[in-house]
Protein backbone atom coordinates (compact mmCIF):
# COMPACT_ATOMS: atom_id res chain seq x y z
CA UNK A 1 0.00 0.00 0.00
CA UNK A 2 2.88 2.15 -0.34
CA UNK A 3 3.24 5.31 -2.64
CA UNK A 4 6.37 4.64 -4.90
CA UNK A 5 8.96 7.27 -3.37
CA UNK A 6 7.05 7.78 0.20
CA UNK A 7 9.11 6.78 2.77
CA UNK A 8 7.30 4.51 5.71
CA UNK A 9 8.17 5.00 9.51
CA UNK A 10 7.44 2.63 12.14
CA UNK A 11 6.27 5.82 13.62
CA UNK A 12 5.93 9.42 12.98
CA UNK A 13 6.46 12.01 15.83
CA UNK A 14 4.89 15.51 15.42
CA UNK A 15 7.21 18.09 17.61
CA UNK A 16 10.71 18.46 19.13
CA UNK A 17 9.79 19.80 22.67
CA UNK A 18 9.60 18.14 25.68
CA UNK A 19 7.93 15.29 25.03
CA UNK A 20 8.64 14.44 21.39
CA UNK A 21 12.59 14.64 21.87
CA UNK A 22 11.67 11.71 24.62
CA UNK A 23 9.12 10.11 22.61
CA UNK A 24 11.89 9.60 19.51
CA UNK A 25 14.40 8.35 21.95
CA UNK A 26 12.53 6.03 23.82
CA UNK A 27 11.12 4.01 19.98
CA UNK A 28 14.76 4.50 18.42
CA UNK A 29 15.96 2.69 22.15
CA UNK A 30 13.52 -0.36 21.16
CA UNK A 31 14.65 -0.60 17.48
CA UNK A 32 11.55 1.31 15.79
CA UNK A 33 12.22 3.71 12.83
CA UNK A 34 11.34 6.87 13.73
CA UNK A 35 10.95 10.34 12.17
CA UNK A 36 10.13 13.70 13.98
CA UNK A 37 8.68 16.64 12.28
CA UNK A 38 9.20 20.07 13.60
CA UNK A 39 7.93 22.94 12.80
CA UNK A 40 10.51 24.76 14.36
CA UNK A 41 14.35 25.55 13.00
CA UNK A 42 15.46 23.96 16.08
CA UNK A 43 14.11 21.83 19.20
CA UNK A 44 12.47 22.71 22.21
CA UNK A 45 9.08 23.49 21.60
CA UNK A 46 7.36 25.81 24.28
CA UNK A 47 11.08 26.79 24.90
CA UNK A 48 11.67 27.45 21.12
CA UNK A 49 9.05 29.47 20.47
CA UNK A 50 8.34 31.75 23.85
CA UNK A 51 11.45 34.13 23.62
CA UNK A 52 9.40 36.61 25.13
CA UNK A 53 11.10 38.97 27.60
CA UNK A 54 10.87 37.19 31.13
CA UNK A 55 9.17 33.79 30.11
CA UNK A 56 10.72 31.28 32.75
CA UNK A 57 8.70 28.17 34.26
CA UNK A 58 7.45 27.84 37.71
CA UNK A 59 8.10 24.49 37.90
CA UNK A 60 11.62 23.77 40.40
CA UNK A 61 14.94 23.07 37.86
CA UNK A 62 14.92 19.54 39.63
CA UNK A 63 11.60 18.20 38.81
CA UNK A 64 11.57 19.91 35.20
CA UNK A 65 13.93 17.33 34.00
CA UNK A 66 14.02 13.94 32.05
CA UNK A 67 14.80 11.17 34.18
CA UNK A 68 16.21 8.77 31.66
CA UNK A 69 19.69 9.81 32.26
CA UNK A 70 21.07 10.23 35.37
CA UNK A 71 24.84 11.93 34.15
CA UNK A 72 22.92 13.81 32.08
CA UNK A 73 20.64 15.19 34.91
CA UNK A 74 24.23 16.31 37.22
CA UNK A 75 25.84 17.33 34.29
CA UNK A 76 24.02 19.99 33.50
CA UNK A 77 24.12 23.20 36.21
CA UNK A 78 20.59 25.11 36.29
CA UNK A 79 21.70 28.72 37.41
CA UNK A 80 18.50 28.77 39.55
CA UNK A 81 15.10 27.64 40.82
CA UNK A 82 13.57 28.58 38.07
CA UNK A 83 15.69 29.54 35.04
CA UNK A 84 14.12 31.61 32.43
CA UNK A 85 13.64 30.64 29.10
CA UNK A 86 17.14 31.16 27.33
CA UNK A 87 18.60 28.55 29.57
CA UNK A 88 15.94 25.98 29.27
CA UNK A 89 16.20 26.17 25.63
CA UNK A 90 20.07 25.48 25.56
CA UNK A 91 19.39 22.95 28.20
CA UNK A 92 16.63 20.86 25.44
CA UNK A 93 19.68 21.38 22.72
CA UNK A 94 21.75 19.37 25.82
CA UNK A 95 19.25 17.10 26.10
CA UNK A 96 19.06 16.79 22.23
CA UNK A 97 22.97 16.82 21.02
CA UNK A 98 23.71 14.19 24.54
CA UNK A 99 21.38 11.68 23.09
CA UNK A 100 21.39 12.93 19.51
CA UNK A 101 18.10 12.77 18.68
CA UNK A 102 18.17 15.87 16.24
CA UNK A 103 19.31 13.76 13.28
CA UNK A 104 15.65 11.90 13.28
CA UNK A 105 14.20 15.25 12.59
CA UNK A 106 13.03 17.34 10.15
CA UNK A 107 12.85 21.13 11.03
CA UNK A 108 11.31 23.82 9.44
CA UNK A 109 8.33 21.34 8.16
CA UNK A 110 5.05 21.71 9.53
CA UNK A 111 2.74 18.91 9.25
CA UNK A 112 -0.79 20.05 7.45
CA UNK A 113 -2.59 16.96 7.13
CA UNK A 114 -2.69 13.32 8.27
CA UNK A 115 -4.75 10.68 7.09
CA UNK A 116 -5.67 6.91 8.23
CA UNK A 117 -5.46 4.55 5.53
CA UNK A 118 -7.67 1.86 6.97
CA UNK A 119 -7.07 -1.04 4.51
CA UNK A 120 -2.91 -0.82 4.66
CA UNK A 121 -3.58 0.54 8.57
CA UNK A 122 -1.41 3.11 7.55
CA UNK A 123 -1.06 7.26 8.60
CA UNK A 124 -0.16 8.93 5.48
CA UNK A 125 1.36 12.42 6.15
CA UNK A 126 1.93 15.86 4.09
CA UNK A 127 4.08 18.53 5.31
CA UNK A 128 3.67 22.28 3.88
CA UNK A 129 7.32 21.35 2.06
CA UNK A 130 5.54 19.01 -0.29
CA UNK A 131 6.79 15.83 1.50
CA UNK A 132 4.88 13.09 1.72
CA UNK A 133 5.32 10.21 4.56
CA UNK A 134 3.40 7.21 6.01
CA UNK A 135 3.66 5.45 9.41
CA UNK A 136 1.73 2.44 11.18
CA UNK A 137 1.84 5.20 14.25
CA UNK A 138 1.41 8.80 14.47
CA UNK A 139 2.24 10.52 17.55
CA UNK A 140 1.47 14.07 18.38
CA UNK A 141 3.90 16.14 20.88
CA UNK A 142 2.61 19.42 19.44
CA UNK A 143 2.12 20.47 22.92
CA UNK A 144 -0.83 21.93 24.88
CA UNK A 145 -0.17 25.10 24.81
CA UNK A 146 0.97 25.67 21.44
CA UNK A 147 -1.78 27.22 18.83
CA UNK A 148 -1.29 31.12 20.04
CA UNK A 149 -4.33 32.92 19.56
CA UNK A 150 -2.47 35.73 17.56
CA UNK A 151 -5.16 37.37 15.17
CA UNK A 152 -7.33 38.44 17.75
CA UNK A 153 -8.31 41.97 17.01
CA UNK A 154 -9.98 43.37 13.42
CA UNK A 155 -7.21 45.55 11.76
CA UNK A 156 -4.20 44.05 13.15
CA UNK A 157 -2.46 44.61 9.87
CA UNK A 158 -2.73 47.93 9.25
CA UNK A 159 -0.58 48.60 12.47
CA UNK A 160 2.46 51.10 12.26
CA UNK A 161 4.43 50.04 15.10
CA UNK A 162 5.83 46.57 16.06
CA UNK A 163 2.87 43.86 16.80
CA UNK A 164 4.24 40.49 18.65
CA UNK A 165 1.99 37.75 20.15
CA UNK A 166 4.41 36.21 22.78
CA UNK A 167 4.65 32.93 21.65
CA UNK A 168 5.62 34.04 17.93
CA UNK A 169 8.29 36.25 19.44
CA UNK A 170 11.13 37.05 17.23
CA UNK A 171 14.44 35.63 17.90
CA UNK A 172 15.88 39.54 17.16
CA UNK A 173 16.39 41.87 20.08
CA UNK A 174 13.08 43.91 20.59
CA UNK A 175 14.47 48.06 21.45
CA UNK A 176 11.95 48.64 24.55
CA UNK A 177 13.87 52.19 25.63
CA UNK A 178 11.61 55.17 25.26
CA UNK A 179 9.07 53.31 23.59
CA UNK A 180 4.99 53.65 24.16
CA UNK A 181 4.33 49.63 24.68
CA UNK A 182 1.32 48.02 25.46
CA UNK A 183 0.38 44.67 26.55
CA UNK A 184 -3.10 43.04 25.72
CA UNK A 185 -3.26 39.82 28.77
CA UNK A 186 -2.33 39.40 31.99
CA UNK A 187 -2.15 35.71 32.21
CA UNK A 188 0.75 33.99 33.55
CA UNK A 189 2.33 34.89 30.15
CA UNK A 190 1.25 38.62 30.39
CA UNK A 191 2.67 39.18 34.44
CA UNK A 192 6.05 38.04 33.16
CA UNK A 193 6.49 40.49 30.22
CA UNK A 194 4.74 42.95 31.90
CA UNK A 195 7.53 43.26 34.87
CA UNK A 196 10.29 42.51 32.94
CA UNK A 197 10.29 45.21 30.64
CA UNK A 198 8.34 47.96 32.97
CA UNK A 199 11.76 49.44 33.96
CA UNK A 200 12.93 50.13 30.45
CA UNK A 201 10.08 51.32 28.20
CA UNK A 202 9.21 54.72 27.78
CA UNK A 203 5.40 54.33 28.69
CA UNK A 204 3.96 51.01 28.94
CA UNK A 205 -0.08 50.65 28.90
CA UNK A 206 -1.44 47.32 30.02
CA UNK A 207 -5.25 46.65 28.73
CA UNK A 208 -6.00 44.57 31.69
CA UNK A 209 -9.30 42.69 31.40
CA UNK A 210 -9.24 40.22 34.54
CA UNK A 211 -6.88 40.85 37.37
CA UNK A 212 -5.18 37.56 38.70
CA UNK A 213 -4.11 36.69 42.39
CA UNK A 214 0.08 36.18 42.22
CA UNK A 215 1.91 34.62 44.17
CA UNK A 216 6.35 36.28 44.70
CA UNK A 217 8.53 34.26 43.43
CA UNK A 218 11.39 33.01 45.28
CA UNK A 219 14.28 32.64 43.17
CA UNK A 220 17.70 31.80 44.72
CA UNK A 221 21.04 30.75 42.74
CA UNK A 222 21.70 27.44 42.51
CA UNK A 223 25.34 26.81 43.13
CA UNK A 224 27.46 23.99 41.95
CA UNK A 225 26.85 22.42 45.65
CA UNK A 226 23.14 22.86 45.75
CA UNK A 227 22.72 20.90 42.44
CA UNK A 228 25.18 18.24 43.90
CA UNK A 229 22.49 17.78 46.10
CA UNK A 230 20.04 17.83 44.07
CA UNK A 231 21.89 15.55 41.81
CA UNK A 232 22.20 12.91 45.20
CA UNK A 233 18.95 13.11 45.10
CA UNK A 234 17.79 11.99 41.64
CA UNK A 235 16.36 8.72 42.04
CA UNK A 236 14.12 10.56 45.26
CA UNK A 237 12.66 12.78 43.00
CA UNK A 238 11.94 10.83 40.36
CA UNK A 239 10.03 8.25 42.29
CA UNK A 240 8.64 10.97 44.45
CA UNK A 241 7.30 13.43 41.46
CA UNK A 242 5.18 9.68 40.18
CA UNK A 243 2.89 9.84 42.65
CA UNK A 244 1.99 13.27 43.97
CA UNK A 245 -1.34 15.24 43.22
CA UNK A 246 0.27 17.65 40.64
CA UNK A 247 3.67 16.29 39.40
CA UNK A 248 5.90 18.16 41.57
CA UNK A 249 7.88 17.41 44.86
CA UNK A 250 5.47 18.89 46.88
CA UNK A 251 1.76 17.51 47.94
CA UNK A 252 -1.31 18.03 50.55
CA UNK A 253 0.09 16.96 53.34
CA UNK A 254 -0.91 19.42 55.93
CA UNK A 255 -3.88 18.08 57.26
CA UNK A 256 -7.01 18.50 56.28
CA UNK A 257 -8.63 22.20 56.82
CA UNK A 258 -11.83 21.20 58.87
CA UNK A 259 -9.81 20.19 61.23
CA UNK A 260 -7.12 22.82 62.00
CA UNK A 261 -7.59 26.11 64.25
CA UNK A 262 -7.37 29.35 62.13
CA UNK A 263 -4.47 30.29 64.01
CA UNK A 264 -2.63 26.44 62.53
CA UNK A 265 -4.44 27.09 58.98
CA UNK A 266 -2.90 30.43 58.74
CA UNK A 267 0.49 29.73 59.82
CA UNK A 268 0.42 26.51 56.82
CA UNK A 269 -0.76 28.94 54.59
CA UNK A 270 1.82 31.66 55.79
CA UNK A 271 4.89 29.01 55.02
CA UNK A 272 3.99 28.07 51.42
CA UNK A 273 3.49 31.95 51.27
CA UNK A 274 7.43 32.22 52.14
CA UNK A 275 8.19 29.29 50.16
CA UNK A 276 7.95 31.65 46.77
CA UNK A 277 6.65 28.11 44.90
CA UNK A 278 2.97 26.98 43.88
CA UNK A 279 2.98 24.98 46.60
CA UNK A 280 0.82 27.42 48.60
CA UNK A 281 -1.44 26.27 44.96
CA UNK A 282 -0.70 22.98 44.58
CA UNK A 283 -0.16 21.65 48.01
CA UNK A 284 -1.58 23.49 50.91
CA UNK A 285 -5.59 22.62 51.08
CA UNK A 286 -7.14 20.07 48.35
CA UNK A 287 -10.51 21.24 50.02
CA UNK A 288 -9.76 24.54 48.17
CA UNK A 289 -10.28 23.33 44.43
CA UNK A 290 -13.76 21.97 45.96
CA UNK A 291 -15.19 24.16 48.91
CA UNK A 292 -16.43 27.19 48.60
CA UNK A 293 -15.84 28.36 51.95
CA UNK A 294 -12.58 27.26 52.24
CA UNK A 295 -11.90 28.89 48.72
CA UNK A 296 -13.00 31.92 49.81
CA UNK A 297 -10.71 32.08 52.82
CA UNK A 298 -7.55 31.26 51.15
CA UNK A 299 -8.26 33.69 47.86
CA UNK A 300 -8.77 36.32 51.22
CA UNK A 301 -5.31 35.05 52.46
CA UNK A 302 -3.93 36.02 49.37
CA UNK A 303 -5.66 39.22 48.99
CA UNK A 304 -4.67 40.71 51.99
CA UNK A 305 -0.97 39.66 50.50
CA UNK A 306 -1.85 41.60 47.86
CA UNK A 307 -3.47 44.29 49.63
CA UNK A 308 0.07 44.89 51.79
CA UNK A 309 2.07 45.21 48.94
CA UNK A 310 -0.40 47.29 46.26
CA UNK A 311 -1.59 50.11 49.27
CA UNK A 312 -3.41 52.79 47.31
CA UNK A 313 -7.22 51.60 47.17
CA UNK A 314 -7.26 52.62 43.46
CA UNK A 315 -4.92 49.97 42.69
CA UNK A 316 -6.02 47.28 44.93
CA UNK A 317 -9.78 48.15 43.28
CA UNK A 318 -7.65 47.02 39.39
CA UNK A 319 -5.74 44.53 40.08
CA UNK A 320 -7.42 42.42 42.95
CA UNK A 321 -9.76 39.82 41.89
CA UNK A 322 -12.99 39.36 43.65
CA UNK A 323 -15.21 37.50 40.51
CA UNK A 324 -13.02 34.03 41.49
CA UNK A 325 -11.85 32.10 43.75
CA UNK A 326 -8.28 31.13 44.28
CA UNK A 327 -6.33 28.20 42.16
CA UNK A 328 -9.62 28.05 39.60
CA UNK A 329 -7.07 28.95 37.10
CA UNK A 330 -3.77 28.98 36.45
CA UNK A 331 -1.89 30.77 39.46
CA UNK A 332 1.46 32.32 38.11
CA UNK A 333 4.24 33.69 40.15
CA UNK A 334 5.98 36.68 39.98
CA UNK A 335 8.73 39.09 40.62
CA UNK A 336 7.85 42.37 41.80
CA UNK A 337 4.56 42.65 39.40
CA UNK A 338 2.35 44.51 41.79
CA UNK A 339 4.99 47.13 42.11
CA UNK A 340 5.16 48.04 38.54
CA UNK A 341 2.06 49.93 38.79
CA UNK A 342 3.63 52.52 41.52
CA UNK A 343 5.35 53.26 38.34
CA UNK A 344 4.67 56.72 36.89
CA UNK A 345 5.34 55.19 33.32
CA UNK A 346 2.89 52.19 33.87
CA UNK A 347 -0.92 53.03 33.20
CA UNK A 348 -3.91 50.37 33.84
CA UNK A 349 -5.94 50.55 30.91
CA UNK A 350 -9.97 48.77 31.77
CA UNK A 351 -10.61 46.89 29.07
CA UNK A 352 -13.37 45.00 31.21
CA UNK A 353 -15.24 48.80 30.91
CA UNK A 354 -14.52 49.65 27.66
CA UNK A 355 -13.37 46.57 25.52
CA UNK A 356 -10.71 47.07 22.35
CA UNK A 357 -12.40 47.05 19.56
CA UNK A 358 -9.75 47.44 16.98
CA UNK A 359 -6.19 47.89 15.87
CA UNK A 360 -5.99 51.05 13.42
CA UNK A 361 -2.49 52.40 12.25
CA UNK A 362 -1.76 54.30 15.17
CA UNK A 363 -2.47 51.51 18.06
CA UNK A 364 -5.21 50.33 20.06
CA UNK A 365 -9.00 51.41 19.95
CA UNK A 366 -11.43 51.21 22.46
CA UNK A 367 -14.57 51.09 22.62
CA UNK A 368 -14.98 54.23 23.81
CA UNK A 369 -13.76 55.53 20.95
CA UNK A 370 -10.07 56.43 22.27
CA UNK A 371 -6.89 55.62 20.20
CA UNK A 372 -4.01 54.29 22.73
CA UNK A 373 -1.40 55.26 20.66
CA UNK A 374 1.86 52.74 20.92
CA UNK A 375 4.89 51.75 18.95
CA UNK A 376 4.66 47.83 20.43
CA UNK A 377 1.93 46.13 20.70
CA UNK A 378 2.31 42.54 22.41
CA UNK A 379 -0.07 40.11 22.41
CA UNK A 380 -0.20 37.90 25.69
CA UNK A 381 -3.45 36.73 24.53
CA UNK A 382 -2.88 32.63 25.18
CA UNK A 383 -3.56 29.85 23.28
CA UNK A 384 -6.55 28.05 21.69
CA UNK A 385 -4.74 25.20 24.50
CA UNK A 386 -5.34 21.40 24.16
CA UNK A 387 -6.91 20.84 21.21
CA UNK A 388 -5.91 23.81 19.17
CA UNK A 389 -2.37 22.23 17.65
CA UNK A 390 -4.47 19.38 16.86
CA UNK A 391 -7.52 21.18 14.96
CA UNK A 392 -5.10 23.18 13.05
CA UNK A 393 -3.93 20.10 11.01
CA UNK A 394 -6.49 18.38 8.81
CA UNK A 395 -6.23 14.96 10.78
CA UNK A 396 -8.59 12.24 9.10
CA UNK A 397 -9.48 9.30 10.87
CA UNK A 398 -12.11 6.15 10.05
CA UNK A 399 -14.17 6.69 6.70
CA UNK A 400 -12.28 10.46 6.69
CA UNK A 401 -13.69 11.71 10.18
CA UNK A 402 -11.79 14.93 10.90
CA UNK A 403 -10.97 15.50 14.21
CA UNK A 404 -11.47 19.45 13.87
CA UNK A 405 -15.15 18.58 13.14
CA UNK A 406 -15.47 16.08 16.02
CA UNK A 407 -13.84 18.59 18.33
CA UNK A 408 -15.43 21.29 17.07
CA UNK A 409 -19.06 19.76 18.54
CA UNK A 410 -17.64 17.93 21.52
CA UNK A 411 -13.97 17.34 22.94
CA UNK A 412 -13.05 13.78 24.07
CA UNK A 413 -10.23 11.46 23.94
CA UNK A 414 -9.38 8.39 25.84
CA UNK A 415 -7.71 9.45 28.79
CA UNK A 416 -5.37 12.23 26.67
CA UNK A 417 -3.64 9.19 25.01
CA UNK A 418 -6.38 8.26 22.24
CA UNK A 419 -9.27 9.07 20.40
CA UNK A 420 -11.78 6.82 19.20
CA UNK A 421 -12.31 7.16 15.27
CA UNK A 422 -8.75 7.69 15.07
CA UNK A 423 -6.50 4.35 15.31
CA UNK A 424 -2.89 4.55 15.60
CA UNK A 425 -2.90 8.19 16.57
CA UNK A 426 -1.23 8.44 20.23
CA UNK A 427 -1.67 12.12 21.77
CA UNK A 428 0.34 13.83 24.09
CA UNK A 429 -0.49 16.93 26.19
CA UNK A 430 -4.23 16.56 24.85
CA UNK A 431 -7.65 17.11 26.45
CA UNK A 432 -8.77 15.20 28.90
CA UNK A 433 -4.92 13.82 30.71
CA UNK A 434 -3.17 16.04 33.21
CA UNK A 435 -1.54 18.92 31.54
CA UNK A 436 0.01 22.67 32.21
CA UNK A 437 -3.25 22.88 33.86
CA UNK A 438 -2.82 20.52 36.95
CA UNK A 439 0.91 19.12 36.41
CA UNK A 440 4.40 19.92 36.32
CA UNK A 441 4.47 19.19 32.36
CA UNK A 442 8.19 17.16 32.22
CA UNK A 443 6.24 14.61 34.70
CA UNK A 444 2.99 13.71 32.69
CA UNK A 445 5.19 14.11 29.17
CA UNK A 446 7.34 11.31 30.18
CA UNK A 447 4.93 9.38 31.87
CA UNK A 448 2.51 9.41 28.45
CA UNK A 449 5.14 8.90 26.38
CA UNK A 450 6.00 6.12 28.44
CA UNK A 451 2.51 4.09 28.26
CA UNK A 452 2.72 4.89 24.24
CA UNK A 453 6.18 3.41 24.26
CA UNK A 454 5.27 0.26 26.24
CA UNK A 455 1.80 -0.30 24.45
CA UNK A 456 3.49 -0.24 20.97
CA UNK A 457 6.20 -2.50 22.05
CA UNK A 458 3.28 -5.13 23.80
CA UNK A 459 1.66 -4.13 19.96
CA UNK A 460 4.85 -5.34 18.24
CA UNK A 461 5.08 -8.41 20.73
CA UNK A 462 1.33 -9.40 19.87
CA UNK A 463 2.04 -9.28 16.31
CA UNK A 464 -0.87 -6.93 16.39
CA UNK A 465 -0.66 -3.55 13.92
CA UNK A 466 -4.16 -1.55 15.28
CA UNK A 467 -5.22 -0.09 18.25
CA UNK A 468 -7.88 1.95 18.32
CA UNK A 469 -9.87 2.79 21.67
CA UNK A 470 -13.79 1.57 21.80
CA UNK A 471 -16.61 3.87 21.78
CA UNK A 472 -17.61 2.44 25.57
CA UNK A 473 -14.27 3.10 26.87
CA UNK A 474 -14.02 6.27 25.44
CA UNK A 475 -17.91 7.46 27.18
CA UNK A 476 -16.33 5.73 30.41
CA UNK A 477 -13.33 7.97 30.44
CA UNK A 478 -15.17 11.22 29.52
CA UNK A 479 -18.05 10.27 31.74
CA UNK A 480 -15.09 9.74 35.09
CA UNK A 481 -13.03 12.95 33.85
CA UNK A 482 -16.36 15.34 34.38
CA UNK A 483 -17.36 13.71 36.90
CA UNK A 484 -13.96 14.35 38.75
CA UNK A 485 -14.24 18.06 37.23
CA UNK A 486 -17.41 18.99 38.10
CA UNK A 487 -16.65 18.71 41.95
CA UNK A 488 -14.22 21.25 41.86
CA UNK A 489 -15.08 24.64 41.49
CA UNK A 490 -12.40 25.17 38.71
CA UNK A 491 -15.47 24.49 36.23
CA UNK A 492 -17.02 27.49 37.33
CA UNK A 493 -13.88 30.27 36.34
CA UNK A 494 -13.49 31.46 32.97
CA UNK A 495 -10.32 30.92 31.49
CA UNK A 496 -8.35 28.25 29.22
CA UNK A 497 -8.63 25.48 31.59
CA UNK A 498 -12.29 25.21 30.41
CA UNK A 499 -11.61 26.61 26.63
CA UNK A 500 -13.86 29.42 27.42
CA UNK A 501 -10.88 31.56 25.92
CA UNK A 502 -11.46 30.93 22.64
CA UNK A 503 -15.29 32.06 21.31
CA UNK A 504 -17.24 28.54 20.27
CA UNK A 505 -14.95 26.24 21.59
CA UNK A 506 -17.01 23.35 23.43
CA UNK A 507 -17.00 23.66 27.41
CA UNK A 508 -15.01 20.86 29.18
CA UNK A 509 -12.14 20.68 31.72
CA UNK A 510 -9.15 20.65 29.29
CA UNK A 511 -6.97 18.88 31.45
CA UNK A 512 -7.98 15.90 34.17
CA UNK A 513 -8.10 17.19 37.97
CA UNK A 514 -8.27 13.49 39.82
CA UNK A 515 -4.76 13.47 40.29
CA UNK A 516 -1.10 12.92 38.86
CA UNK A 517 -0.75 9.81 40.45
CA UNK A 518 -3.99 8.99 40.60
CA UNK A 519 -4.07 9.21 36.41
CA UNK A 520 -0.97 6.94 36.54
CA UNK A 521 -2.41 4.42 38.16
CA UNK A 522 -5.47 4.17 36.12
CA UNK A 523 -3.24 4.34 32.86
CA UNK A 524 -1.37 1.35 34.29
CA UNK A 525 -4.24 -0.60 35.52
CA UNK A 526 -5.29 -0.51 31.77
CA UNK A 527 -2.08 -1.56 30.15
CA UNK A 528 -1.79 -4.30 32.56
CA UNK A 529 -5.28 -5.75 31.73
CA UNK A 530 -4.03 -6.04 28.41
CA UNK A 531 -5.18 -2.75 27.68
CA UNK A 532 -8.88 -3.50 28.75
CA UNK A 533 -11.52 -1.36 26.23
CA UNK A 534 -9.15 -0.91 23.31
CA UNK A 535 -9.71 -3.07 20.45
CA UNK A 536 -6.67 -4.16 18.28
CA UNK A 537 -6.04 -5.92 14.66
P1 LIG B 1 -3.92 33.09 29.26
O1 LIG B 1 -3.72 32.58 30.63
O2 LIG B 1 -5.00 32.48 28.45
O3 LIG B 1 -4.12 34.66 29.36
C1 LIG B 1 -4.57 35.42 28.27
C2 LIG B 1 -4.80 36.82 28.72
O4 LIG B 1 -5.20 37.61 27.62
C3 LIG B 1 -5.90 36.97 29.77
O5 LIG B 1 -5.54 37.95 30.69
C4 LIG B 1 -7.08 37.41 28.93
O6 LIG B 1 -8.07 38.08 29.66
C5 LIG B 1 -6.40 38.31 27.94
N1 LIG B 1 -7.17 38.54 26.75
C6 LIG B 1 -7.43 37.68 25.74
N2 LIG B 1 -8.19 38.25 24.81
C7 LIG B 1 -8.41 39.51 25.21
C8 LIG B 1 -9.15 40.61 24.68
N3 LIG B 1 -9.80 40.50 23.53
N4 LIG B 1 -9.16 41.75 25.38
C9 LIG B 1 -8.52 41.86 26.55
N5 LIG B 1 -7.82 40.86 27.11
C10 LIG B 1 -7.76 39.70 26.44
O7 LIG B 1 -2.58 32.95 28.39
P2 LIG B 1 -1.06 32.97 28.89
O8 LIG B 1 -0.22 32.94 27.68
O9 LIG B 1 -0.83 34.04 29.88
O10 LIG B 1 -0.90 31.64 29.68
C11 LIG B 1 -1.22 30.39 29.11
C12 LIG B 1 -0.53 29.31 29.87
O11 LIG B 1 0.82 29.20 29.39
C13 LIG B 1 -0.38 29.56 31.33
O12 LIG B 1 -1.51 29.23 32.04
C14 LIG B 1 0.82 28.74 31.69
O13 LIG B 1 0.44 27.42 32.03
C15 LIG B 1 1.65 28.73 30.44
P3 LIG B 1 -9.34 37.26 30.30
O14 LIG B 1 -8.76 36.46 31.43
O15 LIG B 1 -9.86 36.37 29.20
O16 LIG B 1 -10.28 38.28 30.71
Amino acid sequence: GTDEGTKTFDAIVIGAGVAGLYQVYRLRELGFSVRGIEAASGVGGTWYWNRYPGARFDSEAEIYQYWFDEAMFKNWQPSERYPAQPETERWLNYVADRADLRKHFLFDTRVTAARYDEAARLWTVDTDRGERLQARFLISCTGMLSAPLNEVFPGQASFRGQIHHTARWPKERVEFVGKRVGVVGTGATGIQVIQTIAPQVGHLKVFLRTPQYVIPMRNPKYSPADWAKQGARFAEIRDRIKNTFSGFEYDFSNGAWADLTPAQRTEVLERLWADGSLALWLASFSEMFFDEQVNKAVSEFVRQKMRERLKDPVLCEKLIPTTYGFGTHRVPLESQYLEVYHQPNVEIVDVKASPIERIVPEGVMTADGTVHELDILILATGFDAGSGALTRIDIRGRGGRSLKEDWSREIRTSMGLQVHGYPNLFTTGAPLAPSAALCNMTTCLQQQVDWITDCIRSMREQGRREIEPSKAFEDAWVAHHDETANRTLVVKTHSWYMGSNVEGKPRRLLSYIGGVGTYRQKCDEVAASGYRGFTFA
